[in-house]
C-alpha cells in the first residue's frame, strides 16, 4: 500500500460514543482515520454513518491479536486510539470474563501487535474514572490510589498498568487518558444519562408513563463527549507520554441529572421516576469528582459544555429524533 505524508490515526471502538466524535474531530485536522471493527450479523454504523466516505473500515477483534497485527501491517498508523471495550458496568457483573478478555487482555493484544509492527506507534489508552470505584480521595487526581468495585473498573486497572508497563519496558509512546464520565446524544441508552433523556422524551411525547432506575444518590463528574476527544488527541502530541485525569471538577447526583432533564420539559420528575432495585449494582461507586488540573496546565485542555447545557442538550436531542420519528410513520 502507497504511504502519504498524511497523518494516519487507527481508532477502535469507531462504531462506538467516543470513537464516532474522536473520527469527526481527526477527519477535521486532515487525519486519515481508519477505524477497526468487528463482525456483527448486522450493520450497527449508525454513528458513523455520516462520516462512512471518509473513513477507512478494516476488520479486526480487541480478543484476536492477529487480527489487530494485520490491520496495523497493512495501514501502518502513526495513533493508535483504543477506544473498544466492554463498557457498561453492569454487564460486567454478569459477563466477568468476557469483560476481562476484551477490556483487559485485549490492550495487551493491541501492545503487542504495535510493538511488534511498529513501535513508534503513538498509542492511548481509554482509562476510566471507575478505577478510583470507592474513593479514597476527594476529588481524584493522577497520583489518587485505585479502589475499583466492578469487574469493569478492575479490567481498566489492568488496561492502565499494561500501558504504563509498556511505556517503560519498551519505551512506547503509551499514555493512560483517566477518563470520567462523559455522554452526548450518542450515549448507549443503558447508561443513566441518556436513559434518563431518551425516557423524558418518551414520557413527554406520550410514549410513556414512567421511568425505572436504580440509585438516585449516585454522584457522578459528568462532560460532554464532544469536548472530551479533543484531550485524547492532545496528550498524544506531547514530547512524553503520561497519565491524564479529565474530568470537569464539578460532581451531580443521579437524582440531579433527572430534576434538571424533566424541568426541560416542564415535568415533575416526582411523578414519574420510580427505583427499581433491578438497577442497583453488586457494588456501588459512590461519588467520582475528578481534579482536570494536570490536563489543563500540561496539555492545555478544559472542559467547554457545563452539566445543565449537556443534559439540555441531550433531552433535546431525544425529542427532535423521536418526534421525527413519529411524523414519519404517519
Ligand atoms: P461504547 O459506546 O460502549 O463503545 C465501545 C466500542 O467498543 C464499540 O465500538 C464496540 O463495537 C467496541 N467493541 C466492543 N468489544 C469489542 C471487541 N471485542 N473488539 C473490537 N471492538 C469492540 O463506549 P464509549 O462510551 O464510546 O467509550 C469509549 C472507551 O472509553 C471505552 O473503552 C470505555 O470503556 C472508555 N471510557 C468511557 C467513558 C465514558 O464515560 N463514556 C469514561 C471512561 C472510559 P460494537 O459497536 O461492535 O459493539
Ligand atoms: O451509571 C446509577 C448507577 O451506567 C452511572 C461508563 O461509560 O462511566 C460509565 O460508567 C450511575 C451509577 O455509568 C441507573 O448505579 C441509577 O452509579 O451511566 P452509568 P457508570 O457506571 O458510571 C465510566 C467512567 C466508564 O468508564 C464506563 O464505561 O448511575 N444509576 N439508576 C443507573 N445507571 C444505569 N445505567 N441505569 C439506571 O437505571
Amino acid at each position: 500500500m502507497a504511504m502519504s505524508s498524511t497523518k494516519r490515526a487507527l481508532i477502535t471502538g469507531i462504531t462506538g460514543q467516543d470513537g464516532s466524535y474522536l473520527a469527526e474531530f481527526l477527519l477535521g485536522l486532515g487525519y486519515e482515520v481508519i477505524g477497526m471493527v468487528r463482525r456483527s450479523s448486522t450493520v450497527n454504523f449508525e454513528r458513523i454513518a455520516h462520516i462512512q466516505d471518509e473513513l477507512t473500515l478494516a476488520s479486526g477483534d480487541l480478543l484476536d491479536e492477529g487480527s489487530m497485527i494485520g490491520v496495523i501491517a497493512e495501514h501502518r498508523p502513526h495513533e493508535v486510539y483504543n477506544l473498544a471495550a466492554q463498557s457498561f458496568v453492569q454487564t460486567s457483573f454478569g459477563q466477568p470474563v468476557l469483560t476481562g478478555d476484551v477490556t483487559a487482555l485485549g490492550v495487551t493484544r493491541l501492545l503487542e501487535a504495535i510493538r511488534v509492527v511498529d513501535p513508534d506507534i503513538r498509542f492511548y489508552q481509554a482509562s476510566s474514572s471507575e478505577m478510583f470505584g470507592k474513593v479514597v480521595e476527594v476529588p481524584q487526581t493522577e497520583l489518587t490510589p485505585f479502589y475499583p468495585r466492578s469487574p469493569y473498573g478492575v479490567a481498566k486497572l489492568y488496561g492502565h498498568w499494561i500501558t504504563v508497563n509498556y511505556r517503560e519496558s519498551y519505551d512506547l509512546f503509551a499514555t493512560s487518558g483517566i477518563l470520567f464520565n462523559h455522554e452526548s446524544p450518542r450515549r448507549g441508552l443503558e447508561f443513566v444519562t441518556r436513559k434518563v433523556s431518551h425516557g423524558v422524551a418518551q414520557i413527554k411525547l406520550g410514549r410513556a408513563t414512567e421511568l425505572r432506575l436504580g440509585n438516585l444518590d449516585a454522584q457522578r463528574d459528568w462532560g460532554f463527549a464532544g469536548d472530551y476527544v479533543e484531550a485524547m488527541w492532545k496528550m498524544l502530541q506531547l514530547d512524553e507520554p503520561g497519565d491524564f485525569v479529565v474530568s470537569t471538577g464539578e460532581t451531580h447526583a443521579v437524582r440531579e441529572l433527572v430534576e434538571v432533564a424533566f424541568s426541560r420539559v416542564g415535568l415533575d420528575w416526582e411523578q414519574y421516576v420510580k427505583v427499581d432495585e433491578k438497577f442497583y449494582r453488586p457494588a456501588e461507586v459512590d461519588l467520582l469528582i475528578g481534579n482536570p488540573e494536570r490536563a489543563r496546565s500540561v496539555i492545555g485542555w478544559e472542559p467547554k459544555t457545563s452539566f445543565t447545557d449537556l443534559v439540555h442538550m441531550m433531552v433535546d436531542a431525544d425529542l427532535e429524533q423521536l418526534s421525527r420519528a413519529e411524523h414519519r410513520s404517519r
